[in-house]
């Protein structure tokens, strides 16, 4: 088996050049011989450039089959991709470029200058929406024969950046063979076959929607329809047209709010996947009861790609997310000791196998704090196991609010919320939240006399924190509740706030 990602990929619609492989809402078409032809274009505009292997190529745009063909490209041209989300504010792409240090970075239109002050030793190019800009230009004038600069599986395809509970965004390497092998298992997995049609309505600076949708499809020389966001009015529009759909679950609880949703118009469907989040039991037999559709939640992460999945056949379990995926070990563990706990006990999830990756940008010490000796990493989310052998995630050893399928540290909030001029102290928790599963609401101490309010603070962090990250609820106390070592109890504020967003479930 091949372990350079593109490839791997390329084996799975070889003889399929001719057929579609995208399509986007606006009847636009590219063949799967377009996506080798517009990667290969990609791929020696990038090399032109002076892209060397290894080198990183920072991608913050609109998703846009040339955003598609832009990261193809680069995974051609032996470079390391690295997808930022549109949301995230310029002070916060200034950390992510000083850090990567990537030597092409490709942004929208308006940005160009701005970014290109913040990464003097990179070039920087644009792309819109619609698949235009210098960097679209460049690939037309460098169309022709390609060959892929060589990769084995050991060497890095991308890095994304995530979170942390302490410090900074660590940026996850990603290797060939981490996301050569999550695609071929997940395709088998699931079933995809090149008679799928897969509805595609996710975010591609994440995991889910680039690496588990978009390689998946590929590698199975299926066919992809390419929503720019998730659009009820689209979802249903081109529903009768899909055979397979991939989620967070707050894309089944707008779907199951729609009258639309109905067992016919889901009748030629073969598959639901959802993850990111928890799916909430409840959503699960709901859309069940509506559709005959049992939604298959699968569990992941952007250091391991997925890791556990519901079956295709056999019983798909509310409330758990399956077995471990073939090739993958998943032990739960006494959270400060390390050792194994048998079936049934809660403790920390620990991972390991190809889709695992090599470790954090730049940052062996986190990189060593995560991993166990003998190289299973450790998550930081609980579960336990139960006697038929699927896994459930029971709760988070780590401080992280999901909302609406992303991920949002407390931290980096509360950090931001503190240095604002006439506050004392924050914390911030996630509520539950009909929509979004989680919501992000931050409890703030004001200094006596202090004017600030809700609005204060929203406008305040609107230039420093990503939309996504800002609090719905901004609730104003005079003291935050600390247990007897002083510690600030989120429980409690998570119990005290359950209900704002309307009466919370269990
Ligand atoms: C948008 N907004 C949000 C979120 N999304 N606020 C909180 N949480 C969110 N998730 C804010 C916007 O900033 C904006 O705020 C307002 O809501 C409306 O924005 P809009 O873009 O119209 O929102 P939307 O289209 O309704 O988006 C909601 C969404 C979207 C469809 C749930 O967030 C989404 O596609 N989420 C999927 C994320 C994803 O791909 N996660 C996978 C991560 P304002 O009005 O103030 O500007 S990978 C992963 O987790 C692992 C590996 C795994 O297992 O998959
Ligand atoms: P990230 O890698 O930052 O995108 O987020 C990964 C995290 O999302 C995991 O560590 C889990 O906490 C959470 N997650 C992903 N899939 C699921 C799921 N099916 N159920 C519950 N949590 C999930």
């Amino acid at each position: 088996m091949a372990e350079a990602l593109f490839e791997t990929l390329r084996e799975g619609f070889a003889g399929r050049e001719a057929t579609r492989f995208l399509e986007s809402p606006d009847g636009r078409v590219w063949s799967f011989r377009d996506l080798l032809d517009r990667s290969a274009a990609y791929a020696r505009m990038l090399l032109a450039f002076g892209l060397r292997p290894g080198d990183r190529v920072a991608v913050q745009v609109e998703k846009s089959a040339e955003n598609l063909f832009l990261y193809f490209g680069c995974i051609r041209a032996g470079g390391v991709y690295l997808p930022l989300n549109t949301a995230y504010t310029l002070s916060e792409l200034e950390y992510f470029l000083s850090d990567a240090e990537p030597r092409i970075v490709v942004v929208r239109p308006g940005m160009v200058a701005e970014v290109g002050l913040r990464a003097p030793g990179a070039i920087v190019l644009a792309l819109d929406e619609r698949g235009e800009g210098s960097a679209a230009s460049a690939a037309d004038a460098a169309a022709g024969p390609f060959e892929d600069v060589p990769r084995s599986g050991d060497d890095l395809a991308a890095i994304l950046y995530t979170s942390g509970t302490t410090g900074r965004s660590k940026g996850a390497m990603l290797t060939h063979r981490n996301l050569a092998s999550n695609a071929l298992v997940l395709k088998d997995c699931w079933r995809v076959t090149a008679d799928d049609v897969l509805l595609h309505a996710l975010p591609i600076y994440h995991v889910h929607g680039l690496f588990t949708a978009t390689n998946t499809l590929v590698a199975a020389g299926g066919s992809i329809l390419f929503l720019p966001k998730f659009d009820l009015d689209e979802i249903f529009r081109l529903l009768p047209r899909a055979t397979m759909m991939m989620g967070v679950p707050t894309f089944y609880t707008r779907l199951l709010a729609d009258p639309r949703l109905t067992r016919e118009a889901v009748a030629h469907m073969r598959l639901f996947v959802s993850g990111s989040a928890p799916l909430l039991a409840e959503t699960h037999r709901a859309f069940f009861e509506r559709t005959g559709h049992a939604i298959l939640e699968r569990y992941g992460m952007t250091e391991t790609g997925m890791n556990a999945s519901n079956p295709y056949e056999g019983e798909r379990r509310p409330g758990t997310v399956g077995f471990p995926l073939p090739g993958v070990q998943i032990r739960i563990t006494d959270p400060e000791t390390g050792r194994p706990l048998p079936v049934g006990e809660i403790g920390m999830i620990e991972v390991e196998g190809p889709n695992v990756f090599k470790g954090y940008w730049k940052n062996p010490e986190k990189t060593a704090a995560e991993f166990r000796p003998d190289g299973f990493f450790v998550t930081g989310d609980l579960g336990r196991f139960d006697e038929r052998g699927y896994l459930s995630i029971v709760g988070r050893g780590k401080d992280l609010v999901i909302s609406g399928g992303l991920n949002v540290y407390p931290k980096e909030v509360e950090e931001a919320i503190d240095a604002l001029p006439g506050v004392v102290e924050s914390a911030v928790i996630g509520v539950p939240h009909p929509d979004l599963g989680e919501a992000v609401v931050a409890v703030v101490v004001p200094e006596p006399g202090a004017r600030i309010g809700e609005a204060e603070i929203g406008t305040a962090l609107a230039e420093k924190l990503a939309s996504f990250k800002r609090p719905k609820r901004v609730v104003v106390v005079a003291e935050l509740p600390r247990n007897t070592m002083g510690k600030v109890q989120k429980n409690v504020l998570r119990e005290r706030y359950r209900d704002l967003f309307g009466p919370a479930a269990g």
